[in-house]
């Protein structure tokens, strides 16, 4: 089972890579915009996980460059989500706003809340 979670795993990250996304082209002044936008966020993730592979290759559409922490191998970062966020499940927003801090899950609400964020910026 370990063997076959590993095989799929690499092919997922093959695919992925043979199949990057291009992003946007942003002057320095956009791309400082956009990165203002988002800071505050980081995404709880594991490495080979679809659903996260789904969230990072949204984020190389939109141009956007979120700090990525490890929850399979970095047991402070696991503990973390599990503490703060609920539950270990992942991929995981961690939105900081305002000296408030939120979870979000789903990886479709996440790319929906990205979208909006980035769209939102006027470049
Ligand atoms: N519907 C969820 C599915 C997420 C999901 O099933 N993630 C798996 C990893 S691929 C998970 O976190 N499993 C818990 C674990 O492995 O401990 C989404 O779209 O984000």
């Amino acid at each position: 089972m370990v063997v076959i979670r590993w095989i799929l795993g690499a092919i997922i990250l093959f695919v992925d890579w043979l199949f990057t996304p291009k992003g946007p082209k942003r002057n320095v002044e956009q791309q400082a915009k956009v990165d203002e936008r988002i800071s505050g966020l980081a995404l709880y993730q594991f490495k080979a996980c679809p659903f996260c592979v789904k969230v990072r290759r949204e984020c190389k559409r939109l141009g956007i460059n979120l700090p990525l922490q490890d929850a399979k191998r970095d047991l402070r970062v696991r503990n973390e989500l599990l503490e703060q966020g609920g539950k270990i499940k992942v991929p995981c927003l961690r939105i900081e706003q305002d000296n408030q801090v939120r979870w979000l899950y789903e990886s479709s609400d996440i790319v929906s809340f990205l979208q909006q964020r980035v769209n939102s910026t006027t470049v």
